[in-house]
């Protein structure tokens, strides 16, 4: 049976929910199919990387799904590729914001997403999920934690398969924003949950 670790964010910038941790807590699957981890991680420079790498080591994953909220999407959006830069324009939820920085000192400019990405978009589209690939996952906390994930299973040599999806903000965030698209967390949940078995599947 695989093992599966799917983490969310905490909220940041002044939101009071991050619909990526709220979506990531109602995916459900039948025991049977897969071991289901899941973590809420704290959206902070650093800290992110730390706590889903030592969750990786602990709990040696097949597959890590990272998500997290970009505001302003209409779609849920599979990112395909994590780059070598910290570049905050506001501060994270320990008050860093780091500027122009390499994520690791010698590491690669880039890494790719080593999800199925095409395969695994075609069949969420064709089940009617509002799904599509971005080729930039920003240079905020949720591309540094994409980076360090995939740099640290590629140092340690760890065969798993890992990729980053953001989703949109979910509907009780955009109440008093009419002009802000967003999403139903059903919707949400029930998109996660059919890739993540579409990704057991494999
Ligand atoms: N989204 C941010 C960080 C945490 C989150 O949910 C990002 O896109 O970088």
């Amino acid at each position: 049976m695989k093992n599966i670790l799917i983490t969310g964010f905490s909220p940041f910038n002044q939101e009071r929910i991050n619909p990526s941790y709220e979506a990531v807590k109602l995916i459900d699957m039948p025991g049977d199919i897969a071991r289901i981890f899941k973590m809420e991680v704290p959206t902070v420079f650093g800290d992110a990387i730390r706590i889903v790498t030592d969750a990786i080591d602990r709990l040696k994953p097949d597959i890590i799904v990272m998500v997290g909220q970009a505001g302003g999407l209409t779609k849920i959006m599979l990112e395909r590729v994590a780059i070598n830069l910290d570049d905050a324009n506001m501060p994270d939820n320990s008050g860093q914001q780091p500027v122009d920085q390499p994520i690791a000192a010698n590491g690669p400019l880039a890494y790719f997403s080593t999800l199925p990405l095409k395969p695994l978009i075609k069949e969420l589209v064709a089940k009617g999920h509002l799904v599509g690939l971005s080729n930039s996952a920003g240079t905020y906390v949720c591309n540094h934690l994409l980076y360090g994930v995939l740099h640290h299973l590629k140092q340690h040599r760890i065969p798993a398969m890992a990729g980053f999806v953001h989703v949109p903000y979910m509907d009780a965030q955009v109440r008093n924003r009419p002009d802000v698209p967003s999403m139903t967390l059903t919707d949400m949940v029930a998109a996660l949950s059919d890739m993540i078995a579409l990704l057991v599947k494999q």
